[in-house]
């Protein structure tokens, strides 16, 4: 495999100008026609012209107008070469590809009849040689040639510049985009499409086109894109002053894709499962995910296509920075009492369960990795959601108002450009006079740090002392680390649980801390160990520490349960009142998981319960923030902190600890359901969706029991269900409940579900992946899913639902201990591999932990791995593989 380095990079030889691309689309074969110029980059050495190509059959060159020989160009490895290129040259390329060979979904393809593409990252050398690399950047021109009746609808980037009739049937429309782009942000689309359009009138007074493309039978679905779309370019405005630079502005759905969607310039490209809802098929959290990903995607147009990424190894300095700012959206979009720290929870746990693993494993990064084999591979939790958090901490550092002067700075200086991660931290410290030299560090260590702290009271003195130390575990090719710049917020807490005031020389306590209730104070730690004294402290403090998550660490902090009861009830900090609470449990869980192993006795402590009980009870909480705070870590937060580990024992623990909860709590569980109100009909907003996620978290602790009367709750409101939201959440209960009589009812209702839903492929989805999390259902459940006539492994959201749920969300399941889950997975890797090796390395990364894994399972999944590794894999997968295996 050849490997990619940071620091061999070496500017273009040539830059192009202009693009004018012609498609004769044709599923079996299409001919692209390539008019590119390019002219000598003054910062190159080199006077060869290098062009990158992929399953592209070549049909001619053209030179300046000459036609090139076979000898004067080489073509090798996917390298178009031609040596001492003129100054300026005009290079008129003819390539063939067959789009409906292509299952990758990357280049042109084909998916339901009709034409996408997808460049993101290396995919437009899938449609002709080019210079495909993201800091040559032109304007296109694109002319689209179809036959109308079978692709009515030709769209490209830009605008709409021409249209018309052509002989035999066919038809052409030309569009030119006014933006410099690269060519990862091309797209085009054909086919039969409709749209839903509105003009909608910007701040400055003028007015632009929005429309969302569905197929047909998709129309009553497309309304809440719209809605998210308005908000999304509202909220640029008014947060950061950003315009929409285009008097057009387009989504399309597509079935087949392999990501959530694609930023591509003037013509977003959206997974379907973004992009559609209505009552009837989407639940709550689609509601939300389709409008931070309409965000996400919007305000990538500045921050990503405006100014873009010199080489893909900056590529979190897009992602990274788009994240935080859809997070931001979403979390001022929600508006409810807590609303803004229930997102933060939100991020805060997907960040915990999915990057926090991937950093302490055989796949860890930094936010700008140094080396990739497939940069495929690096569209990772690490480079979104680690880079957001290292963008929030800027933030953190300056104030709102310090971060908002970086970013004006930074689109000053590089409006246009392809630039780097120092560019942009750059432009945070030149626009607040600071030095953020240290801050670098997040960018290029791997590993989750580890803040230690501890405190020391002084009685007499009226003193507090805090020592904070920080410490990174090594990582592939890091074994030393130095130290972090981390911004650690903290705040105080008497014994009745009332903020005391923080008086110290060594912190500051900034008004400005965005999300921080008064009485915050913020420490910046730079160093291994640092000791920091507060004076005037009447009484020994209950710290809250790490506020707000103010910083991407693991804190180690032993607080006693009473302790962390009373964060829970009462520390002014949401966010810290929510970790309280799942220290709480963690902590309990692991004991309970320990005792699982040794064959002791299960019990839990009255705190535990008492702490739960009074979340449940306070009526003045945010019911979003009461169903977060009630959730239990995840079984994969628990295996985070064990040593070895072992997953049975870890799901037996947790399924104790409901139970448990579920029994000692029974009457407020029913009183919660049965009393929380919400207005008909259906609503999204957050206020009734926190009231329905606390209703149905009730719902399912009380299935925990083996009680028919209350099974029948679940049995009725699926029944009764006006929305995807309650009518998901009774069938997931009754599925995932585990005993004889929860079984049959949702047998019955799976069965019906399927039925009632048969032609809506998001919710044939849902179905597929709430039987393959399911603790009873393994693999040779699975594998009679899979032989179901609605399962394919050639759509990515299906195989994501049925495989990825399986091998990444059923723990004991996967790790079965005669090895039948690892087997289940190995083969439908070498399957995917064969049709789209982006997906099938993503689930060859559900045993980057197997050496964490207790012995028996450890053999059996080293095994599994190398007789992956002895097949023909694909470079995508082979990375993985092998990384996790050396
Ligand atoms: N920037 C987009 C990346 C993307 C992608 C990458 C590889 C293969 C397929 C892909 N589809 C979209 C997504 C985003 O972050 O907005
Ligand atoms: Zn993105």
């Amino acid at each position: 495999q050849k490997t990619v380095y940071r620091k061999n990079y070496t500017p273009p030889s040539f830059l192009a100008n202009t693009v004018d691309l012609t498609f004769d689309l044709d599923p079996s074969q299409t001919r692209v026609t390539a008019k590119t110029e390019l002219i000598h980059n003054p910062q190159s050495k080199s006077t060869d012209i290098v062009l990158y190509g992929e399953d592209l059959e070549l049909v001619g060159i053209l030179l300046n107008g000459r036609k090139l020989a076979a000898g004067e160009y080489a073509l090798e490895n996917g390298l178009l070469r031609i040596t001492k290129a003129p100054e300026v040259t005009r290079l008129e390329i003819e390539t063939l590809i067959c789009p409906d060979k292509n299952t990758t979904l990357m280049g042109l393809y084909l998916s339901n009849g009709n034409f996408f593409t997808q460049c993101e990252a290396e995919g437009f050398r899938k449609i002709t040689y080019f210079p495909d690399r993201p800091d040559v950047m032109a304007k296109y021109t694109v002319t689209l040639k179809a036959n109308k009746k079978q692709f009515p609808v030709l769209l490209s980037n830009g605008n709409l510049v021409e249209e018309g009739a052509l002989p035999r049937g066919r038809h052409y429309a030309k569009w030119e985009d006014p933006f410099n782009k690269p060519s990862y942000l091309f797209a085009i689309v054909a086919g039969k499409l409709v749209c839903q359009e509105e003009t909608f009138t910007l701040a400055s007074g003028r007015k632009v086109l929005l429309q969302v493309w569905v197929e047909k039978g998709n129309l009553d679905k497309t309304a809440h894109a719209m809605e998210s779309l308005k908000h999304s370019i509202r909220w640029d405005e008014e947060r950061y002053g950003l315009e929409l630079d285009l008097d057009r502005f387009m989504i399309v759905a597509v079935g087949d894709f392999n990501m959530g969607a694609m930023e591509n310039k003037g013509l977003n490209i959206f997974n379907t499962r973004y992009v559609l809802a209505n009552p009837r098929i989407a639940t709550d959290v689609d509601y939300a995910n389709i409008e931070s990903v309409v965000g996400h995607e919007y305000f990538h147009n500045w921050t990503g296509n405006r100014v873009t990424c010199r080489d893909w190894f900056q590529l979190s300095l897009k992602e990274g920075l788009t994240v935080f700012r859809d997070q931001e959206f979403s979390a001022d979009r929600i508006g409810t009492k807590d609303g803004r720290a229930v997102k933060r929870i939100e991020d805060v746990r997907t960040l915990r369960q999915h990057q926090f693993p991937e950093d302490a494993g055989a796949m860890a990064h930094p936010v700008r990795p140094d080396s990739y084999e497939e940069i495929n591979n690096f569209y990772t939790v690490t480079i979104y959601e680690k880079g957001a958090e290292v963008v929030r901490m800027y933030q953190t550092l300056l104030g709102r108002e310090g971060f908002r002067k970086g970013m004006d700075l930074y689109f000053q200086r590089h409006d246009g450009q392809a630039v780097t991660c120092s560019d942009f931290l750059a432009a945070m410290a030149d626009a607040n006079k600071q030095d953020l030299t240290q801050f670098e560090n997040w960018y290029s260590q791997a590993g989750t740090p580890r803040v230690k702290l501890r405190t020391r009271y002084n009685k007499k003195a009226q003193s507090l002392s805090l020592t904070l130390s920080q410490s990174c575990p090594p990582t592939p090719e890091q074994a030393k680390k130095r130290p972090f710049l981390i911004p650690f917020a903290f705040g105080l807490l008497d014994a009745k649980g009332k903020s005391m005031v923080v008086n110290s020389h060594d912190v500051t306590v900034r008004k400005k801390l965005a999300d921080a209730p008064s009485g915050t104070a913020l420490v910046q730690l730079t160093r291994k160990s640092q000791t920091i004294t507060l004076t005037g402290v009447p009484e020994k403090p209950v710290i809250s520490a790490l506020r707000n998550f103010s910083a991407p660490v693991i804190l180690e902090y032993d607080q006693s349960d009473e302790e962390l009861a009373l964060l829970l009830s009462a520390d002014p900090d949401a966010f810290n009142r929510w970790d309280a609470g799942q220290r709480l449990a963690l902590r309990h869980l692991l004991r309970l998981t320990h005792a699982v192993q040794h064959k002791e006795a299960l019990e839990l402590p009255s705190t535990l319960v008492e702490a739960y009980r009074s979340v449940l009870a306070n009526d003045s909480l945010d019911p979003a923030f009461q169903a977060l705070a009630l959730t239990l870590p995840s079984e994969i937060m628990i295996a985070e902190e064990m040593k070895e580990i072992d997953p049975q024992a870890i799901v037996q623990a947790r399924h104790f600890m409901l139970q448990t909860l579920s029994h000692s709590l029974q009457d407020e569980w029913l009183k919660t359901y049965q009393t929380i109100r919400i207005p008909a009909p259906y609503s999204p907003e957050p206020d009734n969706a926190g009231k329905r996620s606390l209703r149905n978290l009730a719902l399912s602790y009380l299935m925990e029991g083996d009680d028919k009367k209350l099974m029948q709750l679940a049995v009725t409101q699926y029944d009764n269900a006006d929305n995807m939201t309650d009518r998901m959440a009774a069938l997931t209960a009754l599925t995932h409940a585990g005993n004889l009589t929860s079984k049959k009812m949702a047998e019955r209702c799976l069965r019906h579900f399927y039925r009632e839903f048969r032609l809506e492929a998001l919710v044939i989805d849902k179905w597929f992946a709430l039987q393959a999390t399911s603790p009873e259902n393994g693999a040779p459940e699975m594998r009679k899913l899979a032989d179901h006539p609605a399962f394919t492994l050639k759509n990515p959201n299906r195989a994501r639902s049925l495989v990825f749920g399986f091998c990444m969300n059923n723990m004991a399941q996967f790790h079965a201990t005669d090895g039948s889950g690892y087997d289940f997975w190995a083969e439908n890797i070498l399957e995917l591999d064969r049709i789209n090796p982006q997906i099938a390395a993503r689930l060859s990364r559900a045993l980057t932990q197997y050496n964490r894994f207790k012995p028996e399972l450890k053999k059996r999944a080293r095994k599994t791995l190398k007789h992956i590794a002895s097949r023909k894999l694909s470079r995508d997968t082979g990375e993985i593989i092998n990384k996790i295996l050396a």
